[in-house]
């Protein structure tokens, strides 16, 4: 049984107002409580939202946190974004006023099961082909989280047949109490967010908390083949390895073209490595995790089979853009970290122009020299961070042209114009967006239409001089 908790009569602060502030701030207006929001922005920064809040019944205090606000509630809900360790939420720990997480509420309310997927890259991919297999199925899936819908969306919705998939981040981790997942996955754990988790160790400790309160009952999906997993296994859960390299004792591994799972001595087939339609290794890794998963909540071995063959790629996941006279466009402005980058990368073997930067998130950008070496004929770096890139890809200046092309448009003409056809055009930024852009899906969105018009521009030229447009090179 979930703890639940009572909203009614309580005083509740939401700090932060975008998305999941919102949607934090009327969940609980609607049940009762007192709520007061708050965010650094200005009511007109904020407009529509102010005006939802207010008719809603929600006090706003704008411009800033307020101490004396913070120490007045009953409840603190924080929304991801917001650093967990300001001292306004400092002050309210230090008076044992709770600090939750937006997934913390949602999970006390939420019915049913739920599969939560954390890691530091591949969650959406997984997440997204977990709820996928799971209809396929016809089990019922909530698909939400860091992946987009706040998992307050689905208490009204849910029932004690359906399974919410969580894509879960570091920052909603950080403030969980009793947020148990009856599934937890864990992708893989490399370097990322190092500009607001100071050390690899707190970011990882920050994952782990996913399997804290986890039962002697309850399941921890875990990656057999990163040593950052292996070292960190969760003592109480139930353990099931995911694994492209070795059969495991229990879960999902590989056997020729087959992915099979194992436990307790019996083995079945899931689906064939051959009907994977995603591109590179790390998304190999993304299906065997999602099959292990979805076959632990229920999903029949013919459904797993049938949803990885019908699964289509996420949006800004390694995603195919255009063709525009022999030159292919991908699009993986997910790519927000240097390790996602280095994944995309190792997508394609030669002929890669790399666009790279955007804000930095205080990782080193050398891991990709060798990569880059191998694959890569031009890198074009983009945003506040191409500085720091530069000069830690510096020994490439050597092997190809690394240009500062300052803006996505200019990079995606300087590429296209060096490009010959065969070369693939590749936006893997390994930074955050937020120098240039909303998020990362208006970086990925901006990519797909400058691309779009580069097409359109092309086909006019080749329509008007009336003869078949050449290949490049
Ligand atoms: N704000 C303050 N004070 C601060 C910082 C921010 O008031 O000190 C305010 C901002 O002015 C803004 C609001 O807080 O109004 C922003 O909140 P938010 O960044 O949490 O935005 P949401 O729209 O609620 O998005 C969050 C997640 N954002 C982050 O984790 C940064 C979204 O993940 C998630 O999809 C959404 O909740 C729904 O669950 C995005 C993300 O970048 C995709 N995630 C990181 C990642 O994947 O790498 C973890």
């Amino acid at each position: 049984m979930r703890p639940g908790f009572d909203l009614e009569g309580k005083r509740v602060m939401v700090v932060g107002l975008a998305r999941t502030g919102l949607a934090s701030a009327l969940f609980s207006a609607a049940y009762g409580a007192h709520v007061t929001a708050t965010d650094d922005r200005t009511e007109a920064e904020l407009s529509e939202s102010a005006m939802r809040l207010r008719d809603a019944g929600v006090a706003l205090e704008l411009g800033g946190i307020r101490e004396a606000s913070v120490l007045a509630q009953d409840l603190i809900v924080v929304s991801p974004g917001v650093p967990a360790n300001i001292p306004a939420l400092a002050a309210a720990r230090k008076k044992e006023i709770p600090v939750w997480s937006e997934i913390e509420l949602a999970w006390r309310y939420l019915r049913g099961k739920l599969v939560a997927i954390t890691g530091s890259n591949g969650k959406t991919t997984t997440t997204s082909l977990v709820a996928h297999i799971l209809r396929t199925s016809t089990i019922p899936a909530h698909v939400g989280g860091n992946i987009g819908t706040p998992l307050l969306s689905f208490v009204e919705r849910s029932s004690d047949t359906d399974v919410t998939v969580a894509e879960v981040s570091s920052f909603q981790l950080e403030t969980i109490d009793a947020f148990r997942p009856e599934i937890g996955v864990l992708l893989n754990l490399t370097p990322d967010h190092l500009d607001r988790h100071t050390t690899f160790e707190e970011y990882a400790a920050a994952k782990m908390r996913m399997f804290a309160n986890q039962l002697e009952r309850d399941w921890a999906v875990l990656n057999a083949d990163d040593p950052e997993v292996t070292k960190r296994t969760p003592a109480k859960s139930k353990l099931c390895w995911f694994s492209r390299q070795k059969r495991v004792a229990v879960g999902a591994f590989l056997l020729n073209d087959s992915i099979m799972f194992r436990n307790e001595g019996f083995e079945v087939e899931l689906a064939k490595r051959s009907q994977i339609p995603l591109r590179g290794e790390h998304n190999l890794e993304n299906v065997l995790a999602a099959c292990a998963a979805s076959y632990l909540a229920g999903a029949t071995p013919a459904a797993i089979a049938e949803g990885v063959k019908t699964f289509q790629a996420v949006e800004h996941r390694l995603e195919f853009v255009a063709e525009i006279a022999g030159v292919e466009f991908f699009n993986d402005s997910k790519a927000t970290n240097v390790d996602a980058a280095a994944k995309a990368i190792e997508a394609f073997p030669s002929g890669l122009r790399v666009i790279l930067g955007g804000k930095d998130k205080g990782a080193p950008y050398t891991p990709l020299v060798p990569l880059l070496k191998e694959r890569a004929r031009q890198i074009l770096l983009i945003g506040a961070a191409a500085p720091k890139i530069a000069d830690d890809l510096a020994e490439l200046g050597m092997a190809m042209p690394i240009e500062r092309a300052d803006t996505l448009e200019r990079a995606i003409h300087l590429a296209y114009r060096s490009a010959e056809a065969g070369d693939t055009v590749l936006l893997a930024p390994a930074c955050s967006s937020f120098d240039q852009f909303e998020n990362y899906e208006h970086r990925g969105q901006t990519f797909k239409q400058i691309v779009q018009h580069l097409a359109e521009e092309s086909q006019a030229g080749a329509t008007a001089s009336a003869a078949p447009q050449p290949e490049k090179g």
